[in-house]
């Protein structure tokens, strides 16, 4: 396993500029970077390839995509983004990746199960691969270690969530015996499950009773999924005073943070760490602070550019990548998100 450091920092533009391609390559996939003049055919022999997502309306997809166009100019490669929201789209999008002329893909799939469909595609079509963010889940549900992936070491960025809740607590004068943790789980991600018992570990290590950590299940891996998720735990759970929050990513703690805040539950009474960091930037540009205290910030240049990177020495001079790339957070608040966001490239 690889770990890599912390991006150096690049020019870029506000996220909020960022353009949304959402095309099903059918329907006119979004060509970001042909070096080639509009409208002409790819040159025999040029590089292309495509980036799937599975929630690219998701800030931190879209800062992926920003990223790999990066690499595309940079690179002098076709960039082919491609939003694929379920198991049918991305199955689709190989076939029309491979019919135009592409060499590879990068994803990050909606369904890790369905892994050992995309590997047999990917491999009849001739496509190398790589996996970024969610690990293909195969046989006997274990991850698939044979296929190339660049992801995040989930436990470890779970537990720094868990040990940022904990300081909190203790700066704010909470006792343990009076507070309770808000998980918002998805278990059926394995990046998801990893974060949120890393979190829980350390909060169970910081005096918390395992009595006060309550799992809620979100539904759907989005704001209303969390939103719902804790809505149902408050309304079960009216003894408990005050919250801790903690989930897979930004969204999943925004959703807990909005539902708390419908039943009393301000910063004075609740204190929320998510993940990713690129989610939660308008959150914290509020004027007022909110629950949201902070987010472990990822690296999106790793996850955008570097896996594209590594896609293109691979076509082009048959070096494969690293077989298991994992990256690391640091830690955003109010007091330096402005200057973290700039150091990293995203802000300006
Ligand atoms: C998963 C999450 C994203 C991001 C990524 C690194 O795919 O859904 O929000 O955290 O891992």
């Amino acid at each position: 396993m690889r770990f890599l450091r912390f991006p150096v920092p690049v020019v870029s533009t506000l996220l909020a500029s960022l353009a949304l391609a959402i095309a099903a390559l059918s329907g006119g996939c979004s060509k970001s970077s042909d070096p080639a003049p509009a409208g002409a055919a790819p040159k025999a022999g040029a590089i292309k390839i495509g980036f799937l997502v599975k929630q690219p309306e998701e800030p931190w997809f879209q800062l992926e995509w920003k990223f790999a166009e990066q690499a595309a100019r940079d690179l002098g490669f076709t960039l082919v983004k491609i939003g694929a929201t379920d198991g049918e789209k991305v199955l689709a999008a190989i076939d029309n990746l491979a019919a135009g002329g592409a060499q590879g893909f990068i994803i990050c799939t909606p369904d890790t199960l369905i892994g050992p469909a995309i590997v047999a595609k990917a491999r009849t079509a001739k496509l190398k691969l790589i996996a970024v963010d969610d690990q293909f889940i195969g046989a006997g549900k274990q991850p698939m270690k044979d296929v190339h992936y660049l992801g995040i070491s989930a436990a470890k960025i779970g537990e720094a969530v868990g040990d940022t809740l904990a300081a909190e607590m203790k700066k704010r004068g909470w006792k343990p015996a009076d507070t309770g943790v808000c998980v918002i789980t998805f278990d059926e991600l394995a990046t998801a499950r990893e974060r949120t018992d890393g979190a829980t570990r350390r909060l169970l290590a910081a005096g918390l009773s395992k009595e006060r950590i309550f799992r809620a299940p979100m539904r759907t891996a989005d704001i209303p999924g969390s939103f719902d998720a804790a809505t149902t735990l408050l309304t079960q759970k009216t003894e408990i005073k005050r919250w801790l929050i903690c989930g897979l990513n930004d969204s999943a703690v925004l959703g807990a943070v909005r539902a708390m805040e419908g039943r009393g539950f301000g910063p004075d009474r609740s204190i929320g760490v998510g993940i990713n960091g690129t989610d939660c930037i308008v959150e914290l540009e509020k004027a007022k602070p909110t629950a949201f205290h902070g987010s472990m910030l990822l690296s999106a240049k790793a996850h955008g550019y570097q896996t594209c990177e590594m896609m293109y020495k691979w076509i082009k001079d048959g070096v494969a990548p690293a077989q298991d790339t994992r990256t690391v957070g640091v830690l955003i608040t109010r007091d330096n998100f402005r200057q973290v966001l700039q150091e990293q490239g995203i802000r300006e």
